[in-house]
């Protein structure tokens, strides 16, 4: 681009579809990773299948993406060269919160057959260490007082309401967010909220309501101011909000929709399986354990990416020990797969200079992402007395991390819903036991079994320093 030109903005090419799903959490996940699927499911078989997005709580994707009719720029950076796409599968975008009724509306069309998410794990308003609905939740609290929701739960409930008044099927939930069981998860919170409010809707949504669990996969980080720059001197028009991924991709989804209904998925490589269960534990703790591990343990020493950690002979040999000491021997592999090639890819996939996936980034919301990442490996190996200091060290550094200050006194910015009672919990005389108490984390029994291996794992990050502390596992 010569200086001075202005630059245009990215804009629609494609005609629009009609809206088949409402996607709920637009962020740049979803952007990278469903989207894409189902626009690729489109153009080979069909279907109504466009996409309304709305972000239940900011204004900026849309104000983003309206301007450029919804589209974006998908960049995949490969360690052998990048490639472009331009996604137009998002039809349009709301704000729930300014327009509450609105996304009710949208959500109950005809039209409509699926609501997907991607709202976090916090976004389910429910107590990681129990999958179950916490009532006292604050977006809860308003939802049960309130027909216009706030919350995830809030939407789906009062939108299936509103579609059992009109006669109407119900959609499909499909949850694509990094949690077990998650379509259990989802279904459990929907019925519990649901029975608060009005039993018979509980009944019917418990009878015709379907809720798929999956597991999705691909590494999005963040896209940084940088990215713009890089992607305007690419395709030389200016993109607000593209999204930067790995090439690596895996959707596996539980075959159960309502009806049937649903974009010609396996068309496109979705694996569509009657049991997602095996393939969730492995993701979540083979991939996810270790990125929670190298997120506390490569921010304590010192590592700003991912990539960075992997490129640290220390961490490399540390992450490589979790899988095949701690991680790999606690589970079931799904049929078929090689758990140990497995990890081999997932060190190719981490150690991928292109992608610059900050550990703070992975640090964040910790509270939601141990019990699933972490403590069930720990929980099945302490039942198999198989001792597990890796993870331990990872949990220890977690403490260390939520007290918002790192090893050498500088502060750390915590994120994290539960980051007053952490911070609180992790500054006190005794962390270790301050933190274990926190039951919305640890189930009690487990956190008895950890006590003793974790003051150990916590006094060695105190006393040595992360680097040293990950050398002396054994
Ligand atoms: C990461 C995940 O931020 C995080 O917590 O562990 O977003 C991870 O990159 C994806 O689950 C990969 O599929």
């Amino acid at each position: 681009m010569e200086a001075g030109l202005p630059v245009n903005r990215l804009s629609r090419s494609a005609p629009r579809v009609p809206v088949g799903i409402v996607h709920l959490g637009l962020g740049a996940f979803f952007r990278a990773h469903g989207a894409v699927y189902i626009e690729e499911a489109m153009s080979l078989s069909g279907g109504d299948w466009g996409i309304l997005g709305v972000s239940l709580q900011s204004a900026t994707m849309r104000d983003q993406l309206t301007p450029q009719g919804g589209t974006y720029m998908a960049l995949e950076l490969g360690p052998e060269g990048e490639m472009l796409r331009h996604v137009q599968s998002v039809q349009d975008v709301l704000v729930a919160r300014e327009n509450p009724g609105a996304v009710l509306e949208a959500m109950a069309d005809p039209g409509v057959r699926i609501v997907s998410l991607t709202v976090t794990e916090k976004g389910y308003c429910h107590a990681p260490s129990t999958g179950r609905l916490n009532m006292a939740h604050p977006d809860i609290v308003q939802d049960l007082a309130h027909p216009l929701p706030v919350s995830a739960p809030g939407f789906l409930v009062r939108a299936l309401a509103l579609r059992q008044a009109r006669g109407l099927a119900p959609f499909t939930v499909l949850t694509c967010d990094n949690l077990p069981n998650n379509g259990q998860v989802v279904r459990g919170v929907v019925l519990a909220l649901a029975r608060a409010l009005d039993p018979d809707l509980a009944a019917w949504i418990e009878t015709e309501g379907r809720f798929p669990s999956t597991m999705v996969d691909c590494i999005v980080p963040a896209t940084k101011p940088e990215d713009l720059a890089r992607l305007e001197a690419l395709i030389g028009a200016h993109d607000a909000a593209p999204v930067l991924h790995e090439p690596f991709r895996q959707w596996v989804v539980e075959d159960d929709f309502v009806g049937g209904a649903r974009p010609d998925l396996a068309a496109v490589g979705v694996q569509m399986v009657r049991d997602v269960t095996e393939y969730e534990h492995m993701k979540l703790r083979m991939l996810n354990g270790t990125h929670s591990s190298l997120a506390y343990l490569g921010y304590l020493a010192g590592h700003e990416t991912i990539a960075d950690c992997m490129a640290d002979p220390v961490l490399d040999r540390f992450v490589q020990r979790l899988w095949t000491r701690e991680i790999i021997p606690a589970l079931q592999p799904p049929e078929g797969v090689n758990l140990a090639e497995y990890a081999d890819a997932l060190r190719a996939r981490y150690s991928n200079p292109g992608i610059r996936h900050r550990t703070w980034q992975i640090a964040m919301d910790g509270s939601q992402k141990l019990p699933q990442r972490i403590l069930g490996t720990l929980e099945t190996n302490l039942g198999a007395a198989r001792p597990c200091p890796g993870l331990m060290l990872a949990v220890a550094a977690w403490m260390v991390y939520v007290r918002g200050t790192d090893l050498a006194g500088q502060p750390i910015e915590v994120k994290d819903p539960l980051a007053p009672e952490l911070r609180l919990a992790a500054c006190s005389d005794d962390p270790v036991g301050a933190l274990l108490a926190l039951q919305a984390v640890f189930p009690q029994r487990l956190a008895q079994a950890l006590e003793s291996p974790l003051r150990k794992a916590h006094a060695a990050l105190l006393t040595q320093g992360a680097k040293a502390a990950m050398e002396a596992v054994q």
